[in-house]
């Protein structure tokens, strides 16, 4: 017998995302879970050892934590590839507005929006900060979410969005959710420079995008290509600019309006495209072209009371789909992946197998972690739930009900709804 350090057996269902073939999925491969019944996992040292039939790995391994997962669904830890993780203040007073039929965009245009996240960000400590978003991180782990990706986009001066990004650091440090994080300056022009927004693009080109890479404080460069925000040429050359510095682009793209966004994430070679409710038959032939993700937030569209993004036509094309929350104080403040997953059902039009598929492995390769999280199996992180469902078409039928019973970290326990 080989020794792990957890062993869980007799799941009705082991999602192991484990097909043999290539990710991202696409296409039709979108729909396959990998999916064992009566299965397993062993882990240890923090990583999957093996993953597969419950028969199989009882003669193989013994261990000194072993749970019985008889009728629940075992899956790999929910990654959530696009959110606003770290701001402060909220803005029920604009959801009210947009219940009484004004827009996104109107707010904006009045001076609300995502510039009076930015004064609440700006006023805020960097111990505030940390501290409100370890409790939004805290809530989505209790809905399985194992690994965020965080913009920063809330300072919009050198100093204010290094301090967000500072405290998204600080954050993964301490642990047990992983964060990635984005630098998003090019999030909207901050009021000091709306007389001359030219000054702000040039500062974020020349100063603060070189401070963020060479303070190793963001993985990715995300950019509001959007009428009204950022035109396609600004946010070119912001990402370009984010490129000479290893900065990978990341676009939200066609998100109120048909702007060029979706041909701009192919041109740049962008890692995903997010949003694309308006997309351009051009964009999304760019996207498939170029192999971008298409990384899709139906939380925004609910919340919004928009359209919802093609992700048929998307998944017939071949395109990537990745789902995520999108988790900001304006347009959508949905901290929950199975929220999403819901969403994603009835309202994309994605099956439940796709939905899931697009909540774990492409959502991993979305933050380009493809290689290290999203499945189980052999040598990969032992992120994974265990969901108080015997059925994973359960997560979005039962729309709004919290399903995880325990969250595995790598490797190590760290929620337990029970407890
Ligand atoms: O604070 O409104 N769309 N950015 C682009 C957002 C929504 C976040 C916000
Ligand atoms: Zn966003």
């Amino acid at each position: 017998m080989e020794s792990c350090d957890l062993l869980i057996t007799g799941a009705s269902q082991l999602i192991t995302m484990h097909t043999g073939a290539a990710w991202p999925r696409a296409g039709p491969g979108m729909a396959e879970l990998g999916l064992i019944e009566d299965g397993g996992v062993a882990v240890r040292a923090g990583r999957i050892l093996a993953a597969g039939p419950s028969a199989d790995l009882r003669s193989r391994f013994e261990a000194p934590v072993v749970i019985q997962a008889a009728g629940k669904v075992v899956m790999p830890g929910l990654v959530d590839p696009h959110t606003h993780l770290v701001f402060a203040g909220s803005r029920e007073n604009e959801f009210e507005l947009r219940l009484a039929g004004i827009s996104y965009q109107e707010i904006a245009r009045r001076g609300g929006g995502i510039l009076s996240t930015v004064r609440a960000t700006r006023a805020a400590s960097r111990e505030a900060l940390i501290e409100q978003a370890r409790a939004r991180l805290d809530r989505m782990l209790r809905w399985g979410t194992t690994t965020v990706e965080a913009k920063s986009g809330y300072g919009l001066s050198t100093a204010d969005e290094l301090k967000q990004l500072d405290v998204a650091k600080a954050l993964n440090d301490e642990g047990p959710v992983t964060i990635v994080s984005t630098f998003m300056g090019a999030h909207e022009v901050p009021a000091e420079h709306r007389t001359d927004r030219r000054r702000y693009l040039d500062g974020l080109i020349a100063e603060t995008i070189p401070r963020v890479a060479e303070a190793g404080l963001a993985v990715f460069n995300d950019v509001f290509c959007e009428t009204g925000v950022f035109t396609p040429d600004e946010s070119r050359a912001i990402l370009e600019a984010g490129v000479r510095c290893g900065l990978r682009p990341k676009v939200h793209a066609d998100e109120l309006s048909s702007c060029g966004g979706g041909e701009l994430a192919g041109q740049v070679g962008a890692i995903s495209a997010d949003h694309l409710v308006h997309p351009s038959d051009a964009g999304l032939d760019a996207l498939r072209q170029h192999g971008v993700m298409a990384v899709l937030l139906p939380g925004t569209s609910f919340c919004l009371r928009s359209r919802y993004a093609p992700a048929r036509r998307m998944i017939e094309m071949g395109i990537p789909v990745a789902l995520a929350t999108d988790l900001n104080p304006g347009s959508c403040p949905i901290e929950a992946m199975p929220i999403i997953i819901g969403l994603a059902c009835l309202n994309l039009g994605l099956t439940p197998a796709e939905a899931l598929t697009a909540a774990t492995v492409n959502a991993a390769c979305a933050i380009g972690l493809g290689d290290r999280i999203g499945r189980l199996s052999a040598g990969l992180e032992a992120d994974l739930l265990i969901l108080d469902l015997p059925d994973y078409r359960g997560i979005p039928y039962y729309f709004g009900r919290n399903p995880v019973e325990t969250v595995v970290k790598a490797g190590r326990i760290v929620w337990e709804w029970r407890t």
